[in-house]
């Protein structure tokens, strides 16, 4: 099965706590402190690979969570770190964050890696709060607690060309003859529900085809399969436009190409602005005479269209550009070319027009990752609530990340905490909400009172 979106959660390794531990052996009857660091937390990494081409392997995976960082030892050993983990996903992810849908990193390259979350930081062990005066601390840090994150996967295919048009016109057949892919091809509507991607070789050169689902009139209001799975074609660099000149399922190719570039357009205006190639298909099917009359008019009319756009596009910028003589579409430089899947006809032909202007157009652009922090470790917020009885609840991530290197069972840690609440206005800010001497004051299951 095919999936192209997964939403998931993830989680770095919190890092170890730090040891609290003391030198103990003959030579030393009163040993100093000798606690270790904890060792840090693993990463959340993803690699983008090309041998994956669906999100599926999400559908039952949907929380990964790094190992935490082990503990400090004695003799000052250091607790090991927690082990990374890699996520594949196939190239041509979009890594989102759910919160606020800004796009975190673009795993386009084969390979590419991303460190999405970093593990937290082993805490410090007791040997490291040593000082001339505290020569022996009964306490170390903790490790720093990492959060659950969610984050949205969205695969945008990379291809070069998408092939385009109402269901039935011959895409995947295409498809089967100029690549290796092997698509399901039948003969009714909508046979294809997900889309194919196929490699085409053009002498020394290769690109790549994305075969995606037919489109319907009303696509962009839902109609059909809707037109969600556009998006695998985005990115891609040409669109190839089939439309069945047989017109046997009593359709109008005319229509059909225009109805079909109003999709694209109500779908992204830059899609619909990409450079297009018609392929008439299924010329096979039509007595030479017929065929003939019918890729006239079907050229003299696009071409009519054509040109009523750009005179249109023009209008539009009259008043910047005031003389500008509206020139004609030269029917010659509008790509139209009959083919048939099934004789071969014009087949190596196709592939040779759409290799000499893909050599041409430049590399599709790289989705835009915005500027933000994705993996901001919340180490300033303070919140104040206030329990039935009066007492102050204290929380916030200033306030895990400031116990996390005190003990509050010990007497100079806990007046070096006291010390920072009052240094950084948190006691200030508890006074505005009516803290007096002798309140209490709430931090995780620990309550302690408050003096001046
Ligand atoms: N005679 C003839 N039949 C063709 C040609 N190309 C495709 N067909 C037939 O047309 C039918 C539809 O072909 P598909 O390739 O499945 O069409 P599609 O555009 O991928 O259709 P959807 O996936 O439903 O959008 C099949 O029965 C094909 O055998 C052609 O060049 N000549
Ligand atoms: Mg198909």
């Amino acid at each position: 099965m095919f999936l192209d979106k997964a939403k998931i959660t993830i989680k770095a390794g919190d890092g170890g706590k730090g040891a609290i531990s003391f030198i103990r052996n003959k030579m030393t009857a009163t040993g100093g402190p000798d606690g270790g660091d904890g060792g840090k937390g693993g990463d959340i990494v993803f690699k983008a690979t090309k041998n994956l081409n669906t999100l599926y392997g999400f559908r039952y995976k949907r929380k990964t969570i790094a190992e935490n960082g082990h503990d400090g030892g004695k003799t000052n050993c250091t607790g090991k770190n927690g082990k990374d983990v890699i996520i594949e996903v196939p190239c041509g992810t979009v890594i989102y964050d759910a919160t606020s849908n800004k796009v975190i990193a673009d795993m386009r390259e084969d390979r590419q890696l991303f460190t999405a979350l970093k593990g937290g930081l082993g805490g410090r062990g007791n040997s490291y709060f040593a000082t001339s005066t505290r020569r022996a601390p009964r306490f170390s840090q903790t490790g720093e607690i990492c959060e659950e994150k969610e984050i949205i996967l969205e695969l945008k295919t990379i291809a070069d060309v998408g092939l385009v048009g109402f269901p039935n016109v011959g895409k995947s057949t295409l498809l089967s003859v100029i690549s290796a892919a092997r698509p399901k091809i039948a003969d009714y509507a909508f046979t294809t529900l997900t889309p194919n991607l196929g490699v085409v070789s053009y002498f020394e050169n290769i690109f790549v085809v994305a075969d995606i689902p037919g489109l319907i009139e009303g696509a962009s209001e839902g109609i059909g399969l809707g037109h969600d799975f556009l998006k695998h074609i985005e990115r891609v660099r040409l669109i190839l436009h089939m439309v069945d000149i047989s017109e046997t399922d009593g359709r109008n190719a005319v229509e059909d190409y225009k109805i079909l570039n109003k999709e694209l357009k109500n779908y992204s205006q830059k899609l619909a602005e990409l450079p297009q190639i018609i392929a008439l298909t299924k010329c096979d099917l039509l007595k030479e005479q017929i065929l003939k009359q019918k890729i006239e008019n079907f050229k003299i009319e696009v071409t009519k269209i054509l040109n009523k756009n750009r005179e249109e596009k023009l209008q539009h910028t009259k008043n910047v550009v005031e003389n500008e003589k509206v020139e004609t579409v030269n029917e010659n430089l509008v790509e139209i070319i009959p083919i048939s899947a099934v004789t071969l006809y014009n087949i190596d032909k196709l592939k040779g027009l759409i290799w000499n202007k893909l050599k041409d157009l430049p590399q599709s652009d790289d989705i835009e990752v915005e500027e933000f922090d994705f993996d901001k470790r919340d180490k300033v917020s303070v919140e104040i609530s206030q329990k039935t009885d009066g007492s102050f609840v204290l929380s916030g991530g200033y306030i895990d990340n400031l116990i996390r290197g005190v003990v509050l069972s010990d007497f100079v840690s806990f007046a070096y905490f006291q010390k920072r609440l009052k240094q950084d206005g948190v006691i200030d800010k508890l006074k505005e909400k009516g803290l007096k001497d002798g309140d209490t004051i709430h931090i995780k299951d620990i309550a302690f009172e408050y003096m001046e």
